[in-house]
């Protein structure tokens, strides 16, 4: 049985919705998470609370160009997944956008935090406009929920921690891709270690 935990909204508070794009969330996508979709109505109550609350709502978007090191067939890791402008980096039509909107990994990068873009060559880290949309809003903490929970949603919640925020990640709004077995636990250990707080049904998301 799926327990409803409902973080706080307040002004001080934002929720960042990672990567709900069709690659993401649709089974015909590139990168389908299991699962994916069914986060959705979770993640609009959320939006819905959030704005009611006058809490900023930022979305993620992963926005990556054709050619790029992320990618298997170039080095990288990954299925070819969110190329700029295309059906599968587009948000997934059931979510609901009511906030800005911050694309990440559109370079040479990896790109899995919201808050910073990895040189994949490099190795060197530059900021989104995450924090600074975040700061110039006066956000204190930030409610972290959407896909994946093993890769970008943790990367995101691990960032927003080292730069300050009290940071919470709703597990039931979360699923995980399990690129290896145990990523899943491996997140949520990594995260609390970090005073990341993990709210909702962690079963549902394994
Ligand atoms: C993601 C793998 C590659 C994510 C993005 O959004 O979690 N995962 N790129
Ligand atoms: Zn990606």
């Amino acid at each position: 049985m799926a327990t409803l935990q409902q973080p706080h909204f307040d002004e001080h508070t934002a929720l960042i919705v990672v990567d709900v794009q069709n690659d993401f969330a649709d089974p015909q996508g590139g990168l389908y998470v299991q699962d994916g979709q069914t986060i959705i109505p979770g993640v609009n109550q959320m939006v819905a609370a959030a704005a009611n609350a006058g809490s900023l709502v930022v979305y993620t978007q992963d926005w990556h160009p054709p050619l790029t090191p992320h990618f298997q067939a170039y080095g990288g890791t990954w299925p070819v997944h969110c190329v700029q402008g295309t059906w599968g980096a587009a948000f997934h039509p059931d979510l609901e956008v009511v906030g800005p909107v911050v694309r990440k990994g559109s370079g040479a990068e990896d790109g899995y935090s919201g808050f910073t873009a990895r040189d994949v060559n490099t190795g060197s880290d530059r900021p989104t406009d995450l924090d600074s949309t975040l700061r110039d809003g006066g956000v204190e903490k930030v409610v972290v929920v959407g896909l994946a929970q093993d890769v970008c949603v943790k990367e995101t919640a691990l960032d927003a921690r080292r730069l300050g925020y009290d940071t919470c990640v709703v597990l039931s709004a979360t699923r995980s891709v399990n690129l290896n077995e145990g990523d899943f636990e491996a997140a949520n250990e990594q995260m609390r270690r970090s005073g990341v707080t993990l709210l909702g049904d962690t079963e549902a998301s394994g």
